[in-house]
């Protein structure tokens, strides 16, 4: 592998020994570049990528709130604002007990690749907190979301860093968010968050967009080898927003999620999560996050605890819909013996580095990576952002026509840059390749800091 490469992920991996998660996903995105800079020696000389590594900057802030009873709480706050060039900073917010600086900052990183894959400009960030939303009441997640707010409104804005949500941010939290933002500042600036309700400026689709985006994906790699998502087997980790965006827009085109795998094991529908049970699911959720055996309960379908469907084999498509390092070097060795021949990464890095190598050595799969598969997520954000700036609202079908566009041209755009590299239809160092070009040339451009 190239040399200055090679010198960058090992700074990396000594530099940021105690961040995990943050060294996997710098050494992945820097094996898949590597045949770039090699063609760019001038990327060496104006150290690109010991820059694209360091976030322009990232602190933590003190979030104090009350419960219910009267009892006092702190929390982390964090804000990675990762890479400006291409874009204000953009990126959800996860409140989650085990947010790290590391899981934040490989997060931010993919992030940067990501929204540089989607077009718009938007460039990378990400926060959160070590905050629990489990079993809070909506007063506390409230004032939670005002103390977070009026700790992070001075470091954001429309044309600054707009956050999101992420896992255990949806649009009851991002509200709270707004309304402190909007009464902190005194002003009308809806574009400085994304996942808003639609009375307020937001988007249209954007609940449901990663899951679909996914599956729009999912198409382009079917048609790629002249397959059709019809009669369509998926089996998915995780039934958050994601994993029901998918369920629901597989149902609609004739496909069907025949598994799916929460916190406490998973379940198998024959005949797919269709119809009424789609409401179901959302009910569930509400009821319990926790737990997904109600749903076989209802529907008097197999329920296998404390187990994940990896390694079924009457299934067509894997999607890891849940979060980081769901699928191991165990977990793959069983999906590739299944002989499945689709592999879909949706949730953010959910396979190990050494596990996401193996998948994609087998010569009877196709591996598609998370970046490019779940940025219809924050496309459709950058989407609300354009709306917001032109104070304008477009209809659900335009907003989704322009996601299914954008899911195109990302599919189109990986398998060019790994083409130009001479690597087939290779996905993984194809999107990787295309979110990187874009950023490199940016800050190239931009001059030296
Ligand atoms: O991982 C992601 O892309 C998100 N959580 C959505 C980010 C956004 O700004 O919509």
């Amino acid at each position: 592998m190239n040399a200055y490469v090679q010198s960058v992920i090992e700074n990396v991996r000594k530099k940021h020994g105690n961040e995990p998660e943050f060294v996997q996903t710098v050494e992945e995105v820097l094996t898949s570049v590597a045949p770039m800079v090699d063609k760019h020696p001038e990327y060496e000389k104006a150290d690109l990528l010991n820059r694209m590594v360091e976030p322009e900057r990232m602190f933590t802030f003190r979030v104090v709130w009350t419960d219910d009873n009267g009892q006092t709480h702190t929390n982390i706050g964090y804000r990675c604002q990762f890479n400006g060039a291409i874009g204000p900073y953009k990126g959800g917010l996860r409140f989650q007990p085990n947010v790290t600086p590391s899981i934040i900052k490989f997060l931010g990183f993919e992030q940067t690749f990501k929204n540089s894959l989607t077009g718009l400009p938007m460039g990378g960030g990400k926060g959160g907190s070590d905050f629990d939303p489990a079993g809070k009441s909506d007063a506390e997640i409230m004032r939670f979301c005002q103390s977070f707010m009026s700790a992070l409104y001075r470091y954001i804005g429309p044309d600054i860093d707009v956050p999101a949500g992420d896992m255990g941010v949806g649009g009851r939290e991002i509200g709270y968010l707004y309304g402190q933002y909007r009464r902190l500042k005194g002003v009308w600036e809806n574009g400085v968050l994304t996942g808003k309700g639609f009375s307020y400026g937001g988007s249209l689709i954007r609940p449901e967009a990663t899951g679909y985006g996914a599956i729009y994906y999912l198409q382009e790699v079917l048609a790629h080898e002249g397959d059709t998502i019809e009669g369509k087997r998926i089996a998915i980790s995780g039934y958050g927003n994601v994993g029901w965006g998918i369920m629901k827009k597989a149902a609609e085109l004739g496909a069907k999620v025949t598994y799916f795998a929460g916190p406490d094991g998973y379940i198998h529908d024959p005949d797919g999560v269709v119809g009424e049970k789609l409401d179901y699911i959302l009910e569930m959720r509400a009821k319990d996050p926790m737990h997904c055996k109600p749903y076989a309960d209802k529907y008097g379908v197999e329920f296998v605890p404390g187990e994940k469907c990896w390694g079924v084999k009457d299934v067509d498509v894997y999607m890891p819909a849940a979060t980081q390092n769901d699928v191991r070097m165990e977990q793959a060795e069983k999906i590739a013996a299944s002989g499945v021949k689709y592999y879909i990464e949706v949730a953010n890095m959910p396979t190990t580095n050494d596990a996401l190598d193996f998948l994609r050595g087998q010569k009877h799969m196709i591996v598609a990576p998370s970046k490019a598969v779940n940025a219809g997520g924050v496309a459709v954000s950058g989407l609300e952002m354009s709306q917001n700036s032109e104070r304008l609202v477009w209809t659900a079908e335009e907003v989704d026509e322009k996601l299914k566009g954008i899911m195109k041209v990302i599919h189109q755009m990986s398998v060019d840059a790994a083409e130009e590299y001479g690597l087939g239809y290779d996905l993984v160092a194809g999107a990787n390749l295309a979110g990187f070009k874009k950023v490199a040339e940016a800050m190239m451009e931009q001059g030296i800091f």
